[in-house]
């Protein structure tokens, strides 16, 4: 299965990710956590997401205490001709060899800090390294259990049974200027997001939406996918055994989304 492939016209990450959208594709990204991997493993997730049509890799964490993150994304860049997006937990994780960065403001919160004071002091690192950076709407739901990002950000996630209030939350995003909005049950939830809230945001809003959090098996990642998200993000299942690799890139790109309204 080939790796999409950014066109020279595509000079940008958000191009990337809009096209594939309009074009009903599905784009596959692998969370890397530089935290939680060593070099072999690294180059063994590489490897697998080269000969399995992986499209792009997402680099962070909601807690990244390590320095590996430069090396993290030097390394997948020297390995992959994969796109490399940087997706920060704090202000500290910008890095110019990455090929863009979700800017991302927690739009199901109500912590300031989340919402505008951190991108302000990010702001001028990010625009100093010169990385494309994509406003993203982020959107925490109840994964079944707390997860290190909703006890970190200090914020209550959007209830899993309560769809009107995440398309409220993402309409707000788009409205607002949003370029693309993330809807999160964080790192290893206990229960993905339900296809019928996917279903309900990626209805309704004209944006691509990226899906993560708790998806292990192939048929989680193709749901979330044909309920109409654009991006499908694994990160745990991964880490912890990157034969996977293979089965869910297969699920995904199975994955037509043809039924959503648009
Ligand atoms: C977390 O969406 C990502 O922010 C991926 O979650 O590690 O559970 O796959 P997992």
């Amino acid at each position: 299965m080939p790796n999409f492939v950014i066109s020279q016209a595509m000079h940008s990450i958000r191009s990337y990710i809009e096209d594939a959208r309009s074009r009903h594709q599905k784009l596959f990204a692998v969370l890397v956590d530089p935290d939680d991997v060593d070099e072999s493993s690294l180059d063994r997730i590489a490897r697998q997401a080269l000969d399995n049509g992986v499209d792009l890799f997402l680099v962070g964490g909601s807690l990244v205490t390590g320095t590996k993150l430069p090396d993290t994304i030097a390394r997948l860049k020297t390995t992959t001709n994969l796109p490399v997006v940087i997706f920060p937990g704090s202000v500290q994780q910008v890095d110019p060899q990455a090929d863009a960065l979700l800017f991302l403001s927690l739009i199901s919160g109500r912590n300031p800090d989340l919402l505008i004071g951190n991108q302000v002091l990010a702001a001028p690192y990010v625009k100093r390294s010169g990385i494309e950076a994509i406003a993203t709407g982020y959107m925490l739901v109840d994964g079944g259990a707390p997860t290190t990002v909703s006890y970190i950000s200090n914020t209550l996630p959007i209830p899993a049974d309560k769809n009107d209030i995440a398309v409220c939350t993402a309409l707000a995003g788009e409205m607002l200027g949003m370029h693309t909005i993330y809807m999160d049950a964080g790192s290893g939830a206990r229960q993905a997001i339900p296809a019928s809230m996917i279903r309900a945001v990626s209805t309704q809003v004209d944006l691509p939406v990226i899906v993560g959090g708790g998806i292990r098996t192939p048929d989680q990642a193709y749901l979330s996918a044909e309920a109409g998200a654009t991006v499908i993000v694994v990160g745990n299942a991964i880490e912890e055994d990157s034969n996977l690799i293979s089965e869910l890139s297969f699920a995904v790109h199975s994955a037509s989304g043809q039924g959503v309204k648009r």
